[in-house]
């Protein structure tokens, strides 16, 4: 069975013992909140869009004879149907699903007049309950040279990638160029074959060896593995419920093998994090019910004044829970200043060089006879070009960088919090001499990946200069105001972009900062309040009459009977995983 409803099902299970546990509802939310970023690239009319409804079974992203999707789709799982479209003044606006045409399409939304960023389809897809987001992105190579850095910006945000190929014809350059630039993350690439059904067997095994070889050269692995499908027949044979036909289609396999890497890659992160969030609420609640129990031996009057004892011991604790993450803040500080650093370091090193090239693009072309608008075109073309060579590596190696600085950091924090659940299970066990068991893990993070799926800025990247250039750009004036404005400008440019990825870096590491502090709050409060309400449940059992409290003990009893059972399954699933 699959891991995620395995877990609900557990979830549901110990809603029945223990109802309205804040811990249980967390576990949930985790489970149903974690995403597996799975991107679709590919030359244009490969049949992107068609294989993403083939494998949602429903005609979502549109599809075309002609170059087509011009906006990045992002679709998720959604109870109903909708879709959102992001504009980029950040405003939104929710749609029909049928409209999304309107908005994605290079032939309704001509060169993005109108302002799209990107849509969101909400979908009730089985496929998508899993925990899976699919992104369409717009063809490489096609005349709209926009569309191809867009699907090259996505790939160190994602999870997995489709490369979509088709034989007619095999690889071209707009693909090889895009396989060379995009080397390091070939690894997370399944490879597939589109359009089987117009060629024949033999054909399709030509077409197959083709572009392995193609694909071997120039991905420089010797194991790649291409899947051919029929991606227009498995939507029509999943419409029309045609068992033969999706069999011919072969869409089968790419499913299961992108179902297997997903569940390997990603879920198990997530799952182990959930179990052990469910291994802790047992725990808690066993040890709860331990206190309950082994308290009852005391007088009213001795389990009063160390319950009071506990409560001030428990105050010390948040004291220095609070202390930990002044110090993590102060910690994350220092990782922004040496971002600052690496950015003056990055600007030494490139701008002035940028300025060189930029100045002599415009003395040579001024030369040359055309009009303002080429002119600028050139200029705004070459920008891009050079921004996003000095950006798109450099970004994410600060990324990466970054990234461990931070897990180091995170990591320290939960050591400390780890202690400090052990110091409270430890003195609840000699204050009331009950020997209590603490449960502590090594949380691995699974935000880490949240850390590089940042989608929003992204688009962001490839729009501000554009403008910027256009509307600065001083052709009608003197040539030596004119260099010096190039000047102007390319600084500005440079300095806004930094400032972008700066605000981008920072604001990620702000908002993981944030969720990871919380987690571990309340990995420390869970336990916290489980003893102390334990605490006040004993006191009050003190209190009951005879019949009333052997009801109750004969119900913990029972309980810890059933926990114990589950914590025992959940142990072994953990193993499974850890595997
Ligand atoms: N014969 C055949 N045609 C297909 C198949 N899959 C898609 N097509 C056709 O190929 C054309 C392009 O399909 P799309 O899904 O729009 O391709 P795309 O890659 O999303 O195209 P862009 O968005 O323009 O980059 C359409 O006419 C599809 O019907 C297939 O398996 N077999
Ligand atoms: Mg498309």
């Amino acid at each position: 069975m699959e891991i995620k409803p395995l877990l609900k099902e557990k979830i549901k299970a110990l809603s029945q013992i223990t109802p309205n546990s804040s811990a249980l509802k967390k576990a949930e939310q985790k489970l149903d909140e974690e995403q597996f970023n799975l991107v679709v690239v590919g030359q244009f009319k490969r049949g992107k869009s068609t294989f993403i409804n083939a494998l949602l079974s429903d005609t979502i992203v549109p599809s075309s004879i002609l170059p087509l999707t011009s906006i990045v789709t992002i679709i998720q799982y959604s109870d109903t149907k909708k879709a959102v479209v992001k504009f980029l003044d950040n405003h939104e606006e929710t749609i029909n699903v049928s409209e999304i045409e309107k908005y994605v399409t290079e032939k309704h939304n001509p060169e993005n007049k109108l302002q799209v960023k990107e849509v969101y389809v909400y979908h009730p897809s089985e496929y998508l309950k899993k925990g899976v987001r699919i992104i369409d992105t717009p063809g490489i190579g096609s005349v709209f040279k926009h569309n191809t850095d867009v699907a090259y910006s996505f790939l160190p945000y994602c999870d997995a990638a489709v490369f979509l190929m088709s034989p007619d014809p095999p690889l071209g350059e707009a693909e090889i160029e895009f396989l060379k630039n995009v080397k390091v993350y070939t690894e997370k690439f399944f490879f597939v074959l589109n359009k089987i059904d117009i060629v024949s067997e033999d054909e399709l095994d030509e077409v197959v060896e083709f572009n392995r070889n193609l694909l071997k050269e120039y991905t420089g692995s010797d194991d790649i593995k291409i899947y051919p499908i029929s991606a227009r027949n498995a939507l029509k044979a999943k419409l029309n419920k045609d068992a033969n036909l999706l069999e011919r289609s072969n869409m089968i396999q790419i499913e299961r093998a992108l179902d297997e890497f997903i569940a390997k890659e990603r879920m198990n992160i997530i799952a182990t994090s959930v179990i052990n969030t469910l291994l802790r609420h047992i725990n808690n609640e066993l040890t709860s019910y331990k206190l309950q129990k082994e308290t009852q031996k005391l007088s009213v009057e001795s389990l009063k004044e160390k319950v009071e004892k506990f409560s001030k011991f428990i105050e010390s604790v948040r004291e220095e829970a609070e202390e930990y993450e002044y110090i993590l803040d102060k910690r994350i500080d220092k990782i922004y200043k040496e971002l600052d650093e690496e950015i003056e370091i990055l600007k030494e090193k490139e701008l002035p060089s940028l300025i060189e090239k930029m100045q002599e693009h415009f003395k040579e072309k001024s030369k040359e006879k055309m009009s303002t608008e080429e002119f600028e075109n050139f200029m705004t073309q070459k920008m891009n070009e050079y921004i996003l060579q000095i950006f798109t590596n450099w970004r994410k190696e600060q990324s990466d960088i970054i990234s461990e600085k931070v897990e180091v950091v995170y990591n320290d924090l939960a050591k400390k919090i780890n202690q400090k659940i052990e110091d409270v299970i430890n003195t609840a066990s000699s204050l009331f001499d009950v020997k209590l068991n603490a449960y502590v893990d090594s949380e691995k993070l699974t935000q880490k990946s949240d850390f590089y799926f940042m989608l929003e800025d992204q688009m962001g990247i490839l729009n501000i200069f554009a403008t910027t250039f256009r509307t600065k750009l001083p052709f009608f004036i003197g040539k030596k105001i004119a260099q010096k404005h190039i000047k102007n400008t390319t600084v500005e440019l440079f300095d806004r972009h930094c400032g972008r990825v700066r605000y981008d870096l920072t604001k990620r590491v702000r908002e993981t900062t944030f969720r990871f502090k919380d987690q571990l709050k309340d990995k420390l409060d869970l336990t916290i309040e489980a003893i102390q309400q334990a605490l006040e449940k004993a006191v009050k059992l003190k209190t009951e009459n005879e019949k009333r409290s052997e009801e109750i003990l004969k119900e913990i009893e029972k309980n810890t009977k059933l926990l114990l059972k589950h914590k025992e399954e959940l142990e072994q699933l953990k193993k499974q995983l850890s595997t």
